[in-house]
């Protein structure tokens, strides 16, 4: 088999390249090594930008999210049980849009289905070979029997524990890290959201955040330590630690219920330089993390779509590699600046252990500041509804 393109991973970047491309005829097959279900069961994503908006329009699934997302205008903040609000809208004529990730894979996964697109679902040992020659191929097992297809460029948006970046060798690619020392227990529960819009609260026991799903799911997240086990956490311990941590006001009228989904996620800032290695493009989680208290990764992973696909229309419709060449330079501007704000937004709301009294003091003043500082809630307010691309 050969196609143009084959992309590794059908996450949300994967499936959204793959739309795009084969709206421009662009030949393109995604290599899952999940099965259907499993990749539509994943709770991640909630908060997406309008630069997001605007690319899942252009590759036609954006009829439900238009019906179903909920449009905010601003978000809530919360410092030692006072709240405040970053009036979004006034500051950057801008909203987001509170639309799960997981519908907008099921989203791409139906749309591409019905244009016959070319998925493959539990392909094992996927493995892209030959990507620094001018004929790169990639090899996986289907149902036990060895494939090969034959390809001009590799995709690889599988995620951070994917293959793709693997194979770069290691005297070219460079990473960077940061690992906080907590992770967010987050459990969704069918229950009405307890504020119209996002809480994200700092708290003397740690950070807490109120999102949701739609008007009667809602999705609550509290930072616990890190190695901290699922099983020590029943629904009741999780509520009662969430309403100490939430403004009162939110804690006395939240309605309670039990669990329908319960994880600890890790928390870090990763970036691997540079984003591309010959005929290898990297896409979204494969290439970087952010902590999720920006609610970047998914928008990230998005913006990296925008970038390639721009560059492999240029490479198939007038013949030149200028947008490849550049592709790692133009995703990795965009990739740092989210970066830093994700980092911020964790630093500036969340405990950490081993935080002094001097550096408790700074936490304080930067939120005070925040509270009363335009220019600083502009600086949050533009790096939230998300940089232009
Ligand atoms: P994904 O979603 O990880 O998809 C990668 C896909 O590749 C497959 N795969 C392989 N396939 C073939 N062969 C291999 N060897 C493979 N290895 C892996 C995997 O099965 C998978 O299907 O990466 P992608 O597409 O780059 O998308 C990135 C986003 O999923 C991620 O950045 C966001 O979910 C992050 N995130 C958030 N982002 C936002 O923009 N806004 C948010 O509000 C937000 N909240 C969150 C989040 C992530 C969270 N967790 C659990 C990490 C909240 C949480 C709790
Ligand atoms: C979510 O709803 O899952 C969510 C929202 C905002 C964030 C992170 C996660 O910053």
């Amino acid at each position: 088999m050969r196609k143009n393109v084959v992309i590794i991973g059908g996450g949300p970047s994967g499936l959204l390249l793959s739309r795009l491309l084969s709206i421009d005829g662009i030949d393109n097959i995604v290599l899952e090594k999940q099965s259907e279900e499993h990749v539509m069961g994943r709770i991640r994503a909630g908060v997406l930008e309008s630069g997001t908006i605007e690319m899942l329009k252009k590759a036609g699934v954006s009829d439900r999210l238009e019906k179903e997302g909920f449009n905010h205008d601003g978000i809530q903040l919360s410092f030692k049980n006072h709240g405040f609000r970053i009036n979004l809208k006034q500051l950057t004529n801008k909203h987001v849009t509170v639309y799960g990730q997981t519908e907008v894979t099921k989203d791409l996964y139906s749309k591409i289905k019905k244009e016959n697109g070319d998925i493959i679902n539990n392909a094992e040992d996927v493995l892209p070979q030959d990507v620094h020659t001018d004929a790169p191929f990639v090899t996986f097992k289907k149902d036990g029997v060895e494939k090969k297809i034959k390809c001009d460029l590799v995709a690889g948006c599988d995620g951070f524990h994917g293959i793709s970046r693997t194979i770069i060798p290691k005297a070219i690619i460079k990473s960077f890290e940061r690992k906080y020392p907590f992770g967010w227990l987050g459990i969704l529960s069918e229950t009405p959201p307890v504020s119209e819009e996002l809480i994200y609260a700092n708290h003397g026991n740690g950070f807490a955040l109120a999102s949701m799903r739609n008007e009667n799911l809602s999705r609550y997240y509290i930072q616990t330590p890190l190695n901290e086990k699922i099983e020590n956490w029943t629904d009741q311990k999780f509520w009662d630690e969430l309403k100490k941590r939430l403004p009162t006001e939110a804690a006395d009228t939240i309605v309670t219920g039990s669990s329908i989904e319960k994880s600890i996620a890790p928390l870090r800032s990763f970036v691997c330089e540079p984003m591309s290695w010959k005929k290898l493009f990297l896409v979204g989680d494969a290439a970087h993390i952010v902590p999720p208290t920006g609610a970047k990764g998914l928008n990230l992973a998005v913006s990296d779509v925008y970038y390639l696909h721009d560059a492999l229309k240029k490479y198939y419709q007038s013949q030149t590699n200028e947008g490849l060449n550049k592709y790692s330079y133009n995703a990795l501007s965009r990739v740092w600046k989210a970066i830093r704000f994700s980092w911020w937004m964790t630093t500036t709301f969340h405990k950490f252990p081993e935080q002094s009294s001097f550096d408790q003091r700074i936490q304080d003043s930067e939120i005070e500041y925040l509270e009363n500082s335009v220019a600083s809630q502009k600086v949050l307010a533009e790096n939230y509804v998300g940089l232009p691309y």
